[in-house]
């Protein structure tokens, strides 16, 4: 017993010793410990090293921002130049131009160095038809190599990952047929992988089947973090970008109409991410290739990647969470609000209150 409280006691002296001995180091060496927090290097989850472009700038030094609106994102589909090829089939032709050397203000007062697909985080979400010929035109106006690599099937030398695209102004053209159908994500496949993507090269590709979905509201969300200060832990989350957006911004839908949301998880560093939604279940379609659902639930869980189509309607209006149920990511952005209105109400209230004016004869 003695010896034991010995022990704890003098363990508590050496604790104490140890903490005096550090804080003391701040105050007499501040220039190293200083220049260590300032270093610019960090090694990745697999064990290579990153030397890291990106810094967080005082915004006195920034003379214009970017501008990236989540809500005009969330339903903007880009279904590129289209023309009729010699065999009847469809020809789309899109124009991707990568940048990194954008500065974003991704929270209040939270200046970021985005990577970018055509000025924005996620890129544009390019959408065709099963069968369609998909034709991107890539230009590198970046100051680092950057590829764009699909998921989906192409050939080999279509994939963005062993044909690197100079920087300043490099161009590459990536050809192939659209397909599955389903939902896919598009991202930078240049070294070191890590910070490509936490930086913003990716976006959201749709492809839709011949026969065409049921007619829906249709959004997309890219679930996604930003690792604002370099230690490979993500500072933010959010759905589309910008933490809490949604919470602010509330999307708009109505009860009894189908909502189908395009879902890609993005996110770097942390290996899973969820989606929980309030007050209603989900039909869901991993990656989208398959026409029948496989669950119906109100939660699922996705790595780096796995995303998915969810379809629903609310029968009740009023003001519904959607959020990660990872506590720690809804905390820091990721939660957003769906307000369902019941339109037919508000057409009955709208007559009634015509059919009040024209009682008064006004
Ligand atoms: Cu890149």
């Amino acid at each position: 017993m003695k010896s034991s409280s010995f022990n704890s006691r003098s363990i508590m002296i050496f604790s104490l010793i140890a903490i005096v001995a550090v804080s003391s180091a701040f105050f007499v060496f501040p220039e190293v410990i200083k220049a260590q927090s300032e270093e610019k290097v960090f090694v990745t989850h697999t064990g290579g090293i990153v030397k890291t472009t990106g810094e967080v700038i005082d915004p006195l030094y920034v003379e214009s921002t970017m501008e990236f609106d989540p809500m005009e994102y969330l339903r903007d589909f880009d279904y590129g130049k289209t023309s009729t090829l010699p065999d009847g089939t469809t020809l789309r032709e899109y124009t991707i131009v990568a940048e990194d050397d954008k500065i974003m203000e991704i929270s209040p007062g939270v200046f970021y160095n985005v990577w970018t697909f055509n000025e924005t985080v996620p890129g544009p979400t390019i959408r065709a038809t099963e069968g369609d010929t998909v034709k991107i035109n890539f230009v590198n106006n970046g100051s680092k190599q950057h590829t764009i690599h699909f998921h989906g099937i192409h050939p080999a030398g279509m994939d963005g990952v062993f044909e690197p695209v100079g920087a300043n102004g490099g161009k590459f053209t990536y050809e192939f047929i659209a397909g599955p159908a389903g939902v896919h994500p598009y991202h930078c496949h240049i070294m070191p992988l890590e910070e490509h993507i936490a930086h913003g090269l990716y976006g959201v590709f749709i492809v839709d089947p011949k026969e065409g979905r049921e007619p829906a509201d249709e959004m997309v969300m890219v679930l996604n973090g930003l690792d604002t200060d370099f230690d490979t832990e993500n500072n933010f989350y959010a759905a589309n970008t910008i933490p809490f957006y949604y919470q602010h911004h509330p999307i708009q839908i109505n009860t009894n109409e189908l909502i189908r949301v395009y879902v890609v998880n993005m996110l770097e560093f942390d290996p899973i991410n969820n989606l929980h939604l309030h007050g209603n279940l989900y039909k869901y379609y991993p990656t989208g290739t398959d026409l029948v659902p496989s669950f119906y639930t109100d939660m699922i869980t996705m790595s780096q990647t796995e995303r998915g189509i969810m379809e629903f309607e609310y029968q009740y209006p009023g003001k519904y969470l959607f959020h990660a149920h990872k506590v720690e990511f809804s905390e820091k952005g990721w939660v957003g609000i769906f307000l369902v209105s019941d339109k037919d109400l508000e057409l009955q209230q709208e007559s009634s209150t015509t059919g009040d004016a024209n009682e008064y004869g006004t």
